[in-house]
């Protein structure tokens, strides 16, 4: 990454109409939470792959709750770190905003977000198996079978996982999102996991200009315009401060 593309990176944002954000794990890594590939993304041998599938709580759901009763824990520690904050400030001041966030850790709510779509959901909630109702839920720990204030079913975290639909009205607000934004900056995720994986491309293909901000290549980064290394709570705060 060289000073010129930074600079134009901050001048395509300074002088944008619109602008979409999606953000990934990476994000949260720079507030403490573990990433989910990578060194740290385990759990006691498990990967997050075997855990977050709907046959995964089918088989076993009291290892299901003790892996969210864990990252409850942690999550619950964590605060919003200076990206989490610009974002929420790029908010504030453009009208034309959208972020879209595959984190279910709610730190862009904390730091003050509030046109978002958290496609992945967000691990505060819980949701009926049998009757649907879904509810907010700070507790920690949850009992290992937690039971629906409503019917008793067994409740779930809200979360999607592999293999699940996301929520269409979501998807339809998120495409909306990547059609009409002029700038759409990708910050903190690996690019593997779909749908999120392709919004970059629909995003270039509709005419944006596209930056990445991520330490590290993804499948993503030779389609993008301009890719910023590094870690989100240096570099976003100097790319959306353009100190109009
Ligand atoms: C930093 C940093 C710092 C580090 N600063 N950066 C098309 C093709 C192939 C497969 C599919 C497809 N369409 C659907 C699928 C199946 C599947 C899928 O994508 N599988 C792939 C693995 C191949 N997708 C689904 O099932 C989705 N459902 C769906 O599409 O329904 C319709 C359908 C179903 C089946 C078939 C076809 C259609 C649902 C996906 C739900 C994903 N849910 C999870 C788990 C939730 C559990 C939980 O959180 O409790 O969401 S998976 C997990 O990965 C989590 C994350 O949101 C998601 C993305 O991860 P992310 O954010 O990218 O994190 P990491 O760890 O991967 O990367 C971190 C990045 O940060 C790295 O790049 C670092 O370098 C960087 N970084 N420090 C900036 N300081
Ligand atoms: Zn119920």
């Amino acid at each position: 990454m060289s000073p010129e593309e930074l600079s134009e990176a901050r001048s395509r944002v300074a002088t944008a109409q619109a602008i979409t954000i999606l953000t990934g794990a990476g994000i949260s890594a720079d507030s403490g939470v573990p990433t989910f590939r990578g060194a740290d993304g385990l759990w006691r041998n498990y990967r997050a792959e075997d855990l977050a599938t709907p046959e995964a709580f089918q088989r076993d759901p009291r290892l299901v709750w003790e892996w969210y009763n864990w990252r409850r824990e942690l999550i619950a520690t964590k605060r919003p770190n200076p990206a989490h904050h610009a974002v929420a400030a790029l908010e504030a001041r453009l009208p034309d905003f959208w972020l879209i966030t595959q984190n279910v850790d709610g730190l862009h709510r904390a730091a003050g977000s509030h046109k978002l779509s958290e496609i992945h959901g967000n691990i505060w909630m819980v949701r009926c198996t049998a009757c649907g109702t879904v509810a907010e839920n700070h507790q920690i720990p949850l009992p290992l079978l937690p039971s629906c204030d409503r019917c008793r079913g067994l409740l779930r975290p809200h979360i999607v996982w592999f293999g699940e639909s996301l929520d269409q009205e979501d998807l339809a607000r998120c495409a909306k999102a990547l059609q009409d934004c002029d700038v759409l900056i990708v910050i903190g995720t690996s690019g593997v996991v779909y749908p999120a994986a392709g919004f970059a491309s629909v995003a270039k293909e509709a005419g944006a200009f596209v930056i990445e901000v991520n330490p590290d290549p993804t499948p993503q980064s030779d389609l993008v315009d301009i890719a910023l290394r590094g870690h989100a709570k240096d570099l976003v705060p100097n790319l959306l401060e353009t100190g109009e």
